[in-house]
């Protein structure tokens, strides 16, 4: 069982120095508004609703934090986590490059992420989740350059596979994989980046993915503990499709994409 099925809701910053003052390894999943990250969260924590997904992009406006370790079987949702036993904090980072965000909110946000993954010292590393069919835009590429220089790794995930055929998903998982090979330093060094495929829709690259972020967090020396989940028996959810949830329901929310909802009937 994956030990990012453990996850549990730790809390929400808007601010830098209302960052939580754990000394635990983080894992921060970054990328454009509407990449799928929130959904991707909901899907490797295989929890319907733990980070808000919607077709609204913009959704995930503040740093929302997730838990892993600590929480047991007998404990109540609401019940505080154990922090003796916290071994890791999984960061949904709000979505950036959304047009319709007034100009003082984009600032706001921009910072926040900026200082937040050049500064954090307990950043592990970054996930960067783009959307397979337009991967490494202007601000990807910022936000590939902001971290860089920290030497720590890069995961790129590349969301929404199932809207390729398998010759564009093979195609693009070797471009975006040259292109993160040409990232080299003054010594002619490459960096820690690695990509792979992921579809919330078609499950696709969810072991793979959690692999990479149970080894990125040092979680591969963790005890096996039974999940967090919403009513506190210790029997994890359905891992169908419908894992991803969606946490908007509205019809009435627009999507520029078209974007299927992950969440199909099983
Ligand atoms: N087809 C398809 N759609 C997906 C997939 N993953 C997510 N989506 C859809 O993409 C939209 C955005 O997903 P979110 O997970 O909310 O995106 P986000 O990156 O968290 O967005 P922000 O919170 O705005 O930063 C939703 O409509 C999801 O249902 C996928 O694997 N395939
Ligand atoms: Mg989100």
């Amino acid at each position: 069982m994956s030990k990012l099925w453990q996850a549990r809701f730790f809390t929400t910053v808007n601010h830098l120095r209302d960052l939580p003052r754990t000394t635990v390894p983080e894992i921060a999943f970054a990328g454009r508004s509407n990449a799928g990250k929130s959904t991707a969260i909901n899907i490797l924590c295989n929890q319907k609703g733990l980070a808000f997904a919607s077709k609204t992009p913009g959704r995930t406006q503040h740093i929302n934090f997730f838990s892993i370790g600590g929480a047991h079987v007998a404990m109540h949702r609401h019940d505080p986590i154990n922090m003796d036993e916290l071994r890791c904090l999984v960061a949904d980072l709000p979505g950036y490059g959304y047009a319709e965000v007034s100009g003082n909110a984009k600032l706001h946000w921009q910072r926040l992420l900026g200082d937040y993954v050049q500064q954090r010292e307990q950043l592990a590393a970054l996930v960067l989740m783009m959307d397979a069919r337009r991967p490494f835009t202007d601000l990807d590429i910022q936000m590939l350059e902001w971290f860089a220089p920290t030497g720590k790794p890069i995961h790129c995930i590349l969301t929404k596979a199932d809207k390729l055929t398998r010759n564009e998903a093979v195609n693009t998982l070797r471009q975006a994989q040259a292109k993160l090979d040409s990232y080299v330093d003054e010594d002619g060094e490459g960096f820690p980046f690695t990509v792979q495929l992921f579809s919330a829709l078609k499950r696709i690259g969810i072991e793979e993915a959690t692999a990479k972020i149970e080894e990125l967090a040092g979680l591969n020396d963790m005890p096996e503990a039974v999940p967090a989940t919403e009513d506190g028996t210790g029997e994890a959810p359905a891992a169908g499709p419908d894992a991803a949830g969606s946490g908007s329901g509205s019809g009435s929310e627009s999507d520029a994409d078209a974007d299927a909802d992950p969440s199909p009937a099983p």
